[in-house]
């Protein structure tokens, strides 16, 4: 495979950006390899600066859930661009995704826009903080909720992958009200319940986390904690920034049937460009600014461009969703089925429609400590060897692979040969 380009670009670019990148996690450091630049996308497919191309199962880590390019969507912000690229005051497209928003996720009756998901969840702690008048929430270790710095605390994601969960910079007067529990564990909730009596503003959660690899809810897990908010005055908070439209329509609380008092998007509300939003009940995003005292703002939130392209994206996944979905599943259960039958149990394998990880630990993988013992020097050879063969995944042991609609039966096809041959050469059953 040819890099010569990629790898002159990096070298130029770790002269001026740290680590050459502008996300931690695109480095490619743990996997071993070094990042390639990426020129264009088409579908299911990627194209580096080499001319090599990829079966794409990054997506842009979530949003491009109907493929690279999609006509609709570049059709969209094609049009929106040439009124104007950002004016700081109200706009229709605003109202029309806050529409499209709360069709598809009811429990979200009021919707602020903002520019990522880091900020949609950032400005959620904040106004639920402000809603309760109380100081401390409760997140779970190895969940990533963006990079605000309260959130920045036993964090997952590219925190995990580069060995800073709880990262420097961040002062413990800024997590001294951060509470850690364990994911699919009651029981450290309730203690943390106990101990902090009337103090806990609210419970954030990624409902499937997807930020510590793959890891689903177990037990009701996700309905005991509407149930213990609940009854202890607490807010729960749905991060949907992963699920959000990717699991069913109206993400995890469609899914898990759960109303939470508030939830985050971010990725797929875009389309490709950057949006996120938060929101939830009336009386609680009345607080927000300028209705309320909670102060959040943007000159970008609820630009025309982005806002175009998030409309388009969701118009397509309401007007198609019984066959998005359908297929959508059909294709993870392909690749699920395929990994459990080649890599047999050499490995742990979590999906959820169109979400997919496979660990390489026996045993299966419910909790964050089992997600640390996973091999991840195996992970790497994996990784590179996929990429070696035309396959594009999350360079981390800690991320997830995303399907999309536009990958092919061929190209699953293909990922399953791939497979096959890794497990022949590493894998010895
Ligand atoms: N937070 C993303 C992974 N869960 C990484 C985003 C990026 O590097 O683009």
């Amino acid at each position: 495979m040819q890099t010569i380009k990629s790898e002159s670009l990096y070298n130029r670019s770790c002269a001026l950006m740290p680590g050459g990148v502008n996300s931690p996690v695109r480095a490619c450091m743990s996997v071993g390899v070094t990042p390639k630049f990426i020129e264009k996308g088409s579908g299911s497919h990627i194209y580096d600066a080499d001319g090599n191309e990829y079966i794409d199962y990054v997506c842009s880590w979530g949003p491009n859930i109907l493929g690279h390019a999609h006509p609709q969507v570049i059709e969209a912000v094609s049009n929106a661009i040439g009124y104007g690229l950002t004016f700081g005051a109200p706009s229709e497209k605003e109202l029309t995704i806050a529409e499209l928003i709360n069709k598809c996720v009811p429990a979200m009756e009021m919707v602020r826009l903002v520019s990522s998901g880091t900020e949609a969840v950032m400005s959620a702690i904040r106004l639920a903080r402000g809603f309760t008048g109380r100081d401390k929430i409760i997140k779970f270790q190895g969940c990533y909720h963006g990079h605000s710095d309260c959130l920045l605390y036993k964090s997952g994601s590219g925190t995990l992958t580069t060995g800073c969960p709880s990262s420097a910079g961040v002062t413990m007067g800024q997590i001294q009200d951060t509470l850690i529990a364990e994911y699919n564990d009651p029981q450290s909730v309730e203690d943390l319940f106990i101990k902090n009596k009337d103090q806990i503003a609210a419970v954030i959660v990624e409902p499937v986390a997807a930020n510590m690899g793959l890891v689903l809810p177990q037990n009701n897990f996700l309905h005991f904690l509407r149930e213990i908010t609940e009854n202890n005055g607490s807010l729960l908070i749905f991060d949907e920034v992963i699920t959000g439209f990717r699991i069913a329509l109206g993400g995890a609380c469609e899914y898990y049937g759960i109303r939470p008092d508030l939830v985050t998007l971010g990725k797929i509300v875009g389309g490709g460009m950057p949006v996120g939003a938060y929101g939830g009940r009336n009386e609680i995003m009345q607080k927000v600014s300028p209705s309320g005292n909670v102060y959040q703002a943007g000159t970008l939130s609820g630009n025309p461009v982005s806002t175009a392209a998030g409309i388009a994206t969701i118009k397509y996944l309401i007007d198609n969703e019984t066959d998005v979905y359908a297929e959508l599943d059909r294709k993870g259960d392909f690749l699920e089925k395929s990994l459990l039958e080649i890599f047999g149990s050499a490995v742990s394998v979590n999906r959820i429609g169109s979400l997919l990880c496979v660990f390489f630990k026996q045993g299966g993988v419910s909790g964050f400590s089992d997600v640390e013992k996973s091999d991840l020097d195996l992970f790497a050879v994996y990784y590179r060897f996929m990429l070696e063969h035309g396959i594009y995944l999350a360079p981390s042991q800690y991320e997830t692979m995303f399907i999309s609609l536009a990958h092919t039966d061929e190209d699953l096809e293909y990922t399953r040969g791939v497979m096959k041959k890794f497990a022949q050469q590493y894998l010895k059953k």
